[in-house]
């Protein structure tokens, strides 16, 4: 009988490549979509297959959450859903909290309610981290900077208490940032690839960016779902950093993107301050020893690469665009 995933957050980048890795692997997918008033699957539209099922519902609504549970039955429940920009978390606290913080809470009671023996991931974050200095481990302090950052903190910490209150197998991934050609328009490195393309193809002549001074640990999407698999395959629940281990500023981000264009960013980028947020995370680096050690798991792609994949990909489909 094939194994069943319930995937929330399914229509984001990370949902999107784990349903391929999951439907590859011979799984019966079942995704949480939220009802909008146009429909919004462009990562998910191109997968054709009969195990994959897609259910109204939402974070927000506990109702929906136990009455999916129930139906579907999963033996893995994957929580990606999350209003997952950091800025915007300072624009909109409450909503965040309740999608991506107390959000969590109603999944695992959704699971503890209908008696399943089923194994539960919790996309946990580098932000949780904030202002704890690097390189940033499983056992680091935590110091959210963001109503994200605290909101994520909390489903984490639900999430070891599931774990050891019901002896339910549920694991925290602590991922750092990873990217990739699906990355949403408005987080950094799809921005600045976005506008490379499109300073390349004549369509602009600016970029207008905040903090360039702010480091970051970068990776490529595909290889971290793959991390997240690999923390239910697992015989113990447990939590885990997955990180590349090097960090870059944002500036240096920008100069590698621009110039594998052959570009000089510094005739194209201006400042402007309205992309600051209030608190800022100024550094972060992740030690993924534990998840190397343990479970087999490396990060291949950084961020050099990663800059050169996604502008090529936005250079590919921007001229498409721009021919239709
Ligand atoms: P993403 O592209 O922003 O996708 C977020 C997903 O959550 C979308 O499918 C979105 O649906 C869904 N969602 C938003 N609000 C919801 C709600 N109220 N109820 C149900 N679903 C909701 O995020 P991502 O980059 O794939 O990240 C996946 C998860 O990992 C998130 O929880 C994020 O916070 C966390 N994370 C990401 C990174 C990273 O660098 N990418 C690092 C650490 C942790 P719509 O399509 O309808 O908006
Ligand atoms: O791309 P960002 O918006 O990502 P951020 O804030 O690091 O959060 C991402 O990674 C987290 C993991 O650490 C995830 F949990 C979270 O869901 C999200 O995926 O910003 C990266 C950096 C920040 O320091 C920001 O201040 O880039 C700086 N930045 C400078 N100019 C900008 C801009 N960020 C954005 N989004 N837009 C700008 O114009």
């Amino acid at each position: 009988m094939a194994k069943r995933a319930f995937i929330t957050g399914i229509t984001g980048q990370d949902g999107s490549y784990l349903t391929e890795l999951l439907l590859a692997k011979g799984y019966e997918v079942h995704g949480l979509v939220r009802r909008a008033s146009t429909i919004n699957r462009g990562r998910i539209d191109h997968i054709d297959s009969p195990d994959l099922h897609l259910h109204y519902g939402d974070l927000t609504d506990g109702v929906s959450l136990v009455n999916l549970i129930h139906q579907v039955e999963p033996h893995e429940v994957y929580n990606l859903g999350a209003q997952s920009h950091v800025k915007v978390s300072f624009e909109m606290p409450e909503y965040t909290a309740s999608t991506d913080g107390t959000g969590a809470l109603r999944l695992l009671e959704a699971i503890r309610a209908a008696g399943l023996d089923c194994r539960y991931y919790q996309a946990s974050t580098s932000e949780m981290f904030g202002a704890s200095p690097p390189p940033q481990h499983e056992r680091t302090a935590f110091y959210p900077r963001s109503p994200y950052g605290a909101a994520k903190l909390y489903a984490h910490w639900v999430t070891v208490n599931y774990r050891e209150a019901y002896d339910l197998f549920a694991v925290s991934g602590i991922l750092f940032n990873h990217e990739s050609p699906r990355r949403g328009e408005s987080f950094l490195t799809r921005k600045v690839t976005l506008g490379v393309a499109a300073i390349v193809l004549g369509a602009r002549d600016s970029l207008h960016l905040g903090n360039l001074d702010a480091v970051r640990d970068w990776g490529y999407a595909p290889e971290y779902v793959e991390g997240m698999w690999r923390m239910l395959q697992h015989d113990e629940p447990d939590d885990y950093v997955l990180a590349t281990g090097e960090g870059r500023t944002v500036r240096q981000f920008v100069r590698a993107a621009f110039a594998h264009a052959g570009l000089d960013w510094e005739q194209y980028v201006t400042y402007d301050e309205q992309y600051e947020r209030p608190t800022e995370v100024d550094a972060l680096i992740g030690d993924a020893s534990k998840a190397r050690e343990v479970l087999g798991w490396k990060a291949e792609t950084n961020a050099d690469r990663l800059a050169e994949l996604m502008v090529d990909a936005d250079i590919e489909q921007l001229s498409r665009l721009l021919k239709a």
